[in-house]
């Protein structure tokens, strides 16, 4: 069931996705052609969805918040393609193919990340049969959480406590920002884009920070023990950095335990909303127990 709602959700989005970033044939095409070889990759587009079925929950028509999630899932892949080039993670695989970098060389996938997160503000704002109101109050909370005080402060926060001791409050916090912010603003701008009240976005913001920092720890679990083929880059690459990760430090079962509380937390929260929550509940599962 909800394998057959992910695919459609992908095909959905896709196909939105390849027609906002057509191939221009202009001399700068090839930033094009790179953000594109990075953006209609094999992602999972789980932050789109999370905005979509929040804005359906909260009784949005879904077809007009694409934009906006394809948006999301635009910074999300900027995020991917500099975190993956050799000043940061040095990664040279990502959804199961050479990373950016590796296909174009450093300075387009620099530039291709650069190019995606302003497109993305562009996209955004071009949603159509939704209040402007809303869709403005949905672009602060993108551009704060995936700004200074969101994402970018939390990658700052992992390139900087590289080599310090662990300290789970500072890993936490780290992970909050780096990659539960982006998350947790998916949840919140499908709820305000459909123009629900104070406390549904809180519980929205509530359910994404929670989900957040399980899909951070699963993920560290995936990077330990995982298979290579599936996740599609290679298994061990935190080891192999020697990387501090909730993993090395509290082991594999401590991570599955948290996971989970962290996960239970999250569906508290769908019980602030009255709608039909069997999509999202089917999906936070599947995400605590996903294999890639
Ligand atoms: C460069 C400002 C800047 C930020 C980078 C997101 C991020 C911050 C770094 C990615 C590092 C990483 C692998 C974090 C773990 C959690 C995460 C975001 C995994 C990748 O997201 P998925 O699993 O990937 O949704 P797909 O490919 O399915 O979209």
């Amino acid at each position: 069931m909800i394998d057959m709602l992910l695919v459609e959700y992908q095909n959905k989005i896709n196909a939105r996705l390849d027609m906002l970033l057509p191939e221009n044939g202009m001399y700068y095409d090839s930033v094009v052609k790179a953000s594109r070889y990075s953006l209609l990759g094999n992602g999972k587009r789980i932050r789109p969805i999370l905005l979509l079925e929040f804005y359906k929950l909260c009784g949005g028509d879904d077809d007009c918040a694409y934009n906006f999630a394809c948006a999301v899932e635009m910074i999300h892949t900027y995020s991917l393609i500099h975190d993956d080039l050799p000043c940061m993670d040095d990664d040279d695989y990502r959804r199961g193919r050479p990373s950016c970098h590796k296909e174009f060389g450093e300075t387009l996938a620099l530039l291709s990340g650069d190019a995606l997160l302003t497109e993305a503000f562009g996209v955004a704002s071009k949603t159509m049969g939704i209040n402007p109101e809303y869709v403005v109050k949905a672009l602060t909370v993108l551009s704060a959480n995936a700004g200074i005080n969101g994402m970018v402060g939390g990658q700052v926060m992992d390139v900087e406590g590289e080599n310090a001791e662990f300290q789970s409050n500072y890993s936490l916090e780290m992970c909050r920002l780096k990659t539960g912010a982006l998350i947790k603003t998916a949840c919140m701008c499908g709820v305000i884009l459909a123009g629900a009240d104070e406390s549904k976005i809180s519980a929205a913001a509530n359910y994404g920070e929670n989900l957040g920092l399980a899909f951070q720890l699963i993920d560290d679990i995936l990077d330990a023990s995982g298979d290579s083929e599936v996740i599609g880059k290679p298994v061990g690459s935190d080891v192999k950095n020697d990387k501090k990760t909730f993993v090395s430090e509290l082991g594999i079962e401590c991570c599955k335990k948290m996971a989970d509380e962290f996960t239970k937390k999250a569906l508290e929260q769908l019980n602030m909303f009255d709608g039909d929550k069997q999509n999202l509940t089917e999906l936070t599962d599947y995400l605590l127990h996903r294999i890639k």
